[in-house]
């Protein structure tokens, strides 16, 4: 008895080992199971890159910011830090038009984009999409979902929206012609009511189908395999920060979703109240490990994919709000990146800029080792 487990134990150790290995490294699979070799090395150095530390994002960080406007190699974060994000949010709202629903021309996204790519930078992409029907914005809460689905008397106008999504993906290729992979993150906030494919304005099912169709159609119509996507409830509609269930609402598969994202304004408002602020920070800690832990459960990645307080009143406010409780909590593991919404103006603005009393901290925020830049992940783009 002594003899065999003498001589067992520290092959049974490395067995298990290798099990526990080999069964996390197959759980985090892409869900398109025809994903172009793009993809999948997106996919892998996400995995990798989520061991790391959280990557900074912001949305449309190259196009604009507080006081310029489309300047060479320029983002409020480079100015405040002389680092640039390691995550590129951009979105594809008005995709009909020369210009997207903030004015920012699609051509030039695609330069960034590729310019991001090139610079070992990420882009994602989210879609304010039109009624499709009429024109009007996706705040339009008209039901119009069951109209434009497989069968509804409206679908061709979607698949015409998502024809002219697909032609943009399939234009982002690098200088030897390969597909840049991106982030896309269609259909967001849909447990919410705001949008014409919310909550109360489309049914869980039809939502659903909707976000299936789409994936569905642009892997058989558009043979589109350079992508990875992205699922993000809003916090706001979540009354408990930990329920899985209530996050899950709408959830379309595993098949079609490879980030766990959630859009976090909720918890992270300064409110200068201390207990109306702690209880925030405990409930944004909260709900990322629900997070973190869900999606270890189910084999994907995880980011808090929106976030942000506008006009950031609080000088401290990245480090107390975002750095501290993430880096202090020992069940948020393998959260990806953090993205903050636009700078569009001074009262309409989620990141630091020159001049403004959290630039210091925002500086600081970035320099903690938990908090990867493209200089962590890339390299700085030139100048
Ligand atoms: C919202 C605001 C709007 C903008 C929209 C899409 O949160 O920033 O001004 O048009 O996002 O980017």
């Amino acid at each position: 008895m002594n003899y065999i487990k003498a001589n067992w134990f520290p092959i049974i150790i490395f067995i298990g080992a290798l099990g526990i290995l080999g069964c996390n490294y197959k759980s985090l699979k892409i869900a398109d199971q025809m994903a172009g070799q793009a993809a999948k090395s997106l996919h892998k150095r996400m995995v990798r890159l989520a061991d790391k530390g959280v990557m900074v994002g912001h949305q449309d960080a190259l196009a604009y910011g507080i006081g310029w406007w489309n300047q060479k190699n320029s983002a409020d974060m480079f100015r405040v830090s002389g680092e640039f994000p390691a995550i590129y949010g951009w979105d594809l709202g008005d995709i009909h038009l020369q210009r997207n629903l903030d004015s920012v021309a699609f051509d030039d996204m695609r330069q960034w984009m590729l310019g991001v790519h090139e610079n070992g930078g990420i882009n994602t992409i989210s879609f304010h999409v039109d009624n499709p029907i009429d024109g009007n914005s996706s705040w339009d809460t008209s039901k119009i979902a069951g109209r434009l689905l497989p069968g509804g008397l409206h679908h061709k106008k979607l698949n015409h929206q998502l024809d002219l999504v697909a032609e943009f993906l399939k234009s982002l290729k690098d200088k030897s012609g390969q597909p840049v992979p991106v982030i896309f993150r269609p259909w967001h906030e849909h447990n919410g009511d705001w949008f014409w494919w919310g909550k109360g304005n489309a049914t869980e099912e039809e939502y659903i189908a909707l976000f299936r169709h789409t994936v569905d159609y642009f892997k058989k119509q558009h043979h589109i395999h350079h992508i990875l996507y992205a699922f993000s409830p809003d916090r706001s509609r979540m009354k408990n920060p930990s329920s899985e269930e209530e996050y899950l609402y709408g959830y379309p598969g595993d098949d079609v979703v490879d980030l766990l994202g959630i859009d976090n304004y909720k918890d992270v408002r300064a409110y200068h109240n201390d207990s109306l602020d702690q209880k925030g920070i405990s409930d944004m800690v909260k709900n990322l490990e629900m997070l973190s832990a869900l999606a270890q459960k189910k084999g994907k990645l995880c980011a808090m994919t929106e976030t942000g307080t506008e006009t950031i009143n609080d000088a401290f406010w990245f480090t107390k709000r975002i750095l501290e409780p993430i880096r202090n909590s020992n069940q948020i593991e393998g959260l990806s990146y953090v993205l903050f919404w636009r700078n569009a103006r001074t009262n309409h603005h989620y990141l630091s800029y020159p001049g403004h009393p959290s630039a210091k901290d925002f500086k600081e925020f970035i320099t903690d080792p938990t908090i990867l830049t493209l200089k962590d992940i890339g390299t700085n783009f030139s100048h």
